[in-house]
């Protein structure tokens, strides 16, 4: 087996740099080796020691210094720096002798999504491995209702779209979450959300059950997996998901 590759994306303060640490310590002390990647070049601190960071060739401090510009200014030029130099970054990645490489991504989701450097990376990433995977990670309060948990796997989708790497939604968080109704059992059973839906009768919650349909007619997995990255716990179940994955890219070859 080649390298697994798995890119942690998702809205500011989800949780993508805590659920890289806890991972990669599950995966050690499974006897796996992990080589950790940041990419936030505005990380200020981090909850693991990252065995390539992106801050030693481009720091979002820096750049405001040095350019004059504000937060969001500085943090869209890092990500043109981040761009122009990833191929020290990629070869790097590349030459790391791991069976995971997990790669945490910059804080701010949208200046990495919607910039050149996303989908520059997954093709690099495809060339190293064409077990390359991303994870979406949701804070899990976002999910009250069955309408969220469409919004969810549409948003996954749109980033599968977007990278063209294989991407599995995550809810993050679950420790705060007392209401388990939802985030709970009905994650678990595609049925319960789409009647929900049909129930609901409106334009919308049937639009939502339409697109999901055609969502999951392509992805075999409905099940998201419900993770406390601050607790360590759940993380058996991300780990399925990502088996999962680099089982049916095992199907296709
Ligand atoms: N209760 C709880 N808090 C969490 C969990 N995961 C992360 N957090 C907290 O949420 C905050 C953000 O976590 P990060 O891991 O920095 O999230 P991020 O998505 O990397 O954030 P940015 O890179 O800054 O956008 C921190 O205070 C974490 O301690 C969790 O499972 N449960
Ligand atoms: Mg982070």
């Amino acid at each position: 087996m080649g390298k697994v590759i798995v890119v942690f994306v998702g809205p500011a303060g989800s949780g993508k740099s805590t659920l890289v640490a806890a991972y990669a310590k599950w995966l050690r002390e499974g006897d796996a080796s992990v080589y950790t990647v940041n990419l936030d070049p505005a990380a200020e601190t981090l909850p693991y020691e990252p065995s390539l960071d992106v801050r030693s060739i481009v720091d979002a401090r820096e750049v405001a210094r040095k350019y004059g510009l504000g937060p969001n200014g500085a943090l869209v030029k890092s990500m043109e720096l981040v761009t122009e130099r990833l191929e020290e970054i990629t070869s790097k990645i590349a030459a790391a002798e791991a069976d995971y490489v997990l790669v945490d991504t910059p804080g701010q989701m949208e200046v990495f999504l919607f910039r050149d450097l996303s989908w520059r990376l997954a093709e690099a990433l495809r060339g190293i491995s064409p077990e390359s995977y991303a994870v979406f990670v949701l804070d899990a309060s976002v999910i009250r209702d069955p309408a969220d948990y469409a919004f969810l796997v549409t948003m996954a989708t749109a980033v599968q779209l977007r990278l063209g790497l294989e991407t599995a939604p995550v809810l993050n968080k679950i420790d705060l979450v007392p209401d388990v109704e939802i985030t709970g059992d009905l994650l678990r059973d595609f049925g319960r959300v789409s009647r929900a839906l049909r129930e609901a009768g409106s334009v919308y919650a049937e639009m939502l059950r339409e697109m999901l349909r055609v969502l999951l007619k392509y992805n075999r997995r409905v099940e998201v997996p419900r993770v406390s990255a601050l607790k360590g716990e759940g993380i058996e179940e991300l780990h399925r998901l990502v088996l999962e994955m680099s089982c049916s890219c095992g199907d296709l070859s």
